[in-house]
């Protein structure tokens, strides 16, 4: 990339490739001081935080449309902000749910598509198909030409779509009970499944693919392979606010949770030190904005579901005493403070200095020596936080989730 490139000022996209190639960031560094690219990378920043994310939650009435907007949101159906469940119909008007600890991503809970005179276009007409990114398309019972009549016409706009299989565990349940000696619980999903892709390829749907959930249970079945599709097949720059908001059910999405926010690290490490800096006190030659690091580590908490809340809520809806979980956590249980951030800031400070050796090192790198050893620094404590953070995350994860059912 030519230098000059970067001084007139990369668009967002360009940023967007720095965040994934940290060699292009090198060249990228020569051309300019960290101060004066600080705000542009700022705002780059804000907007991957911030970018707006609807999904359209939508199936058949009763197959759980509701009770899916409130687990993947982590919340119970009696939360006070949680969508209305039942068994009778609850749902009649497009209805948006934003996400509680990440209000940019909003689940939108759709009317049920039962009506006998069902018509895909006028369905999508009246919930407004534009505002979607994405559907999720759910049935707790067989799929049907309406299914993929609606998944059919979401693809004519240019829509992706998820079909899911609901109330799984209510199948597993009554097959064990009802024919005890012969049980198999993926004989059982085996069956569900194929039933499903038999039943939408008579509809004429080409290579479909369902997910099999139970909206109680969303560690177990399915869900985890949902989540990863929807990582792979959303917009790039939706990537990282998905990807954040994402229910913490598996040990590949906490990978992929860390890897997008650790490729995220170098940007607020260089804003951190490039905007309103001022020294840390007790910590040489180190100065940045504490309260932009308390704010991402207060992310990482948050989402790794290892803020209080969230740990509290872990505990009621799997029945742990919450002194239980949090014993399985080694880094912050309290809130993110100056105090905490300055001290983390001064343990990292210790092994900071090989790597700003490390980074002074590459000629293009020159010209952050005024700054060099405050962005090594922050960028060893938070990639030092982070780590922390995800290995705390699959702790609570194998504490909390059984997984031998
Ligand atoms: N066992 C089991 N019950 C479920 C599951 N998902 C939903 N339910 C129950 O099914 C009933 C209907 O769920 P809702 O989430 O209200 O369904 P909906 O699709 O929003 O229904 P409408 O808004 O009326 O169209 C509720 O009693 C839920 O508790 C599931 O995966 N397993
Ligand atoms: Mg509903």
């Amino acid at each position: 990339m030519a230098s000059n490139t970067f001084q007139l000022g990369l668009s967002q996209s360009q940023i967007l490739e720095l965040v994934k190639d940290t060699r292009v960031l090198r060249e990228a560094f020569e051309a300019g001081s960290l101060p004066a690219m600080a705000a542009k990378l700022q705002a780059t920043l804000h907007s991957l935080e911030n970018v707006r994310l609807d999904i359209g939650i939508t199936g058949g009435t009763g197959s759980g449309k509701s009770t899916f907007v409130n687990a993947f949101r982590g919340l119970g159906d009696e939360d006070p902000s949680s969508a209305r469940t039942g068994v009778v119909e609850m749902t009649v008007e497009p209805t948006p749910y934003p996400h509680p600890k990440y209000p940019n991503v909003i689940l939108w809970d759709l009317p049920g598509i039962g009506e006998p005179t069902f018509q895909a276009e006028k369905y999508l007409q009246r919930v407004l198909v534009d505002r979607y990114d994405f559907f999720i398309i759910i049935t707790s019972e067989s799929f049907t030409a309406k299914h993929a009549q609606l998944a059919r016409r979401v693809l004519q706009q240019s829509k992706g779509f998820y079909f899911v299989r609901s109330k799984v565990d209510v199948d597993v349940a009554a097959s064990r009970s009802r024919r005890p000696s012969t049980f198999s619980k993926e004989q059982v999903l085996s069956q569900i499944r194929d039933d499903c892709l038999r039943r939408l390829e008579v509809e004429g749907l080409e290579d479909p693919k369902v997910f099999l959930l139970s909206m109680f249970e969303l560690d177990k079945y399915d869900f985890h392979l949902l989540e990863e599709s929807m990582v792979k097949n959303v917009k790039s720059h939706k990537r990282h606010a998905l990807l954040v908001a994402l229910p913490n059910i598996s040990k590949p999405i906490l990978e992929k949770k860390a890897a997008s926010l650790r490729q995220l690290i170098w940007l607020v490490a260089a804003v951190a030190c490039g905007i309103n800096p001022s020294p840390v006190p007790g910590v040489k030659d180190v100065a940045c904005d504490l309260y932009r690091l308390i704010h991402s580590l207060e992310g990482y908490r948050r989402s790794f579901g290892l803020d209080k809340d969230s740990l509290r809520r872990l505990a009621e809806q799997t029945s742990q005493p919450l002194h239980k979980i949090l014993d399985t956590v080694q880094g912050l249980k309290t809130k993110v403070t100056k105090e905490l951030v300055v001290d983390l800031l001064g343990q990292a400070s210790r092994d900071a200095s090989a790597f700003t050796q490390e980074l002074l090192s590459v000629p293009a790198l020159g010209t952050l020596a005024t700054c060099g050893i405050s962005f090594a620094t922050v960028y060893q404590m938070l990639r030092l936080s982070l780590d922390t953070a995800v290995k705390d995350a699959q702790s609570v994860l194998m504490q909390t989730f059984d997984s031998s059912d």
